[in-house]
């Protein structure tokens, strides 16, 4: 019988989400970068094989408890439009995001940092966990960066506040451990349909991965807050017919003017900079030459304001 279903991967900010989703699909198609609450939307990507088709959905990290950026992961949206308007916030956003993607899902995978100093930060997810009643597999990643010594401890550790089906160790960005991920979750999958055809790597359209290809180089190339002070839309995507060319358009809002000095640079170096290198993943991606022209606007205090998250896609 085909076997399909639908896995969630979920933990804290940086440790490696999108790294695994991209490793599982052997194909890039969520960003990453070294700065935490990288990912804002939950992004599905399809793994097919002959026996089965599971369609893993990568979230943006959650916070939980203090210090988190305004959101916490209980949010739900379901408040009065007035309340609404003032609490909702690109962070809420992203916390509610990862909160529904955990809703009928046939598995999970909770990925945790195995070279983190401490699993206090995990509680109150493995708390959620606990209430959702689906198997959970724990993805212990970033082995690679760790004395193996320390491994076991850790394994004990985790394995006694939780029923995890099973822990793995693994390498996400070394793609060690990976199959085994995959294995585990099958094992959860029900009967079912090929839900997208076999060579679909993901459903998201073109135009937001080429936004968000932006967005991953206003990660590598700023600091502080101006990567999370910034949205990207694509406004022009145009297919040269039989050139092999395509043009796009792309605009950069930030929330002030002094960030859009940063973005531009000194005579537009940093502006360049990151347009050449999301042109060269693009064409990548596309498999065709791409024109890529980035405009950058000042829309103040976008990430507050529910109307401006709308347009950008949040
Ligand atoms: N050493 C090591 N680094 C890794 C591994 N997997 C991911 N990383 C790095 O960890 C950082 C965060 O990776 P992401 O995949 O963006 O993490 P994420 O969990 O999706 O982060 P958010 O979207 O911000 O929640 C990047 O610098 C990755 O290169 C791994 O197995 N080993
Ligand atoms: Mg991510």
């Amino acid at each position: 019988m085909f076997k399909s279903g639908f896995v969630t991967i979920i933990g804290r900010p940086n440790v490696g989400k999108s790294t695994l989703l991209n490793a599982i699909l052997g194909e890039k198609i969520s960003i990453v970068s070294a700065k935490p609450q990288t990912t804002r939307n939950s992004i599905r990507g399809v793994y097919s094989a002959k026996d089965c088709q599971i369609i893993f959905i990568d979230t943006p990290g959650i916070h939980a408890g203090r210090g988190a950026p305004s959101a916490t992961f209980h949010h739900k949206p379901s408040m009065p439009h007035k309340c609404m308007r003032r609490k909702v916030a690109l962070g809420e956003f992203m916390a509610s995001e990862s909160a529904s993607a955990l809703s009928d899902v046939d598995a999970v995978v909770y990925m945790c940092d195995a070279g983190a100093k401490s699993m206090d930060a995990d509680r109150p997810i493995i708390d959620v966990l606990k209430t959702l009643k689906r198997p959970v597999v724990l993805a212990m990643n970033k082995v690679d960066a760790m004395d193996k010594p320390a491994l076991l401890p850790l394994i004990a550790g985790y394995a006694k506040v939780f029923p995890f089906h099973e822990i793995i160790p693994i390498s996400a960005l070394k793609r060690d451990g990976v199959d085994l991920i995959i294995a585990a979750v099958k094992k959860f999958l029900p009967d079912g349909p090929r839900y997208f055809p076999e060579d679909a790597v993901t459903d998201q359209p073109e135009r937001f991965i080429v936004a968000e290809i932006i967005r991953e180089k206003i990660f590598h190339f700023t600091k502080d807050e101006v990567p999370y002070s910034t949205a990207v839309v694509v406004d022009g995507f145009k297919e040269k017919k039989g050139k092999g060319v395509v043009v796009i358009d792309a605009t950069i809002s930030v929330e002030k003017g002094s960030q859009k000095g940063i973005l531009i640079g000194k005579d537009g170096a940093m502006l360049k900079r990151i347009g050449i290198a999301a042109r060269l993943d693009i064409e990548g991606l596309l498999g065709v030459k791409v024109f890529l022209t980035l405009f950058v606007r000042v829309q103040k205090d976008w990430t507050k304001n529910p109307a401006d998250l709308k347009e950008f896609g949040y």
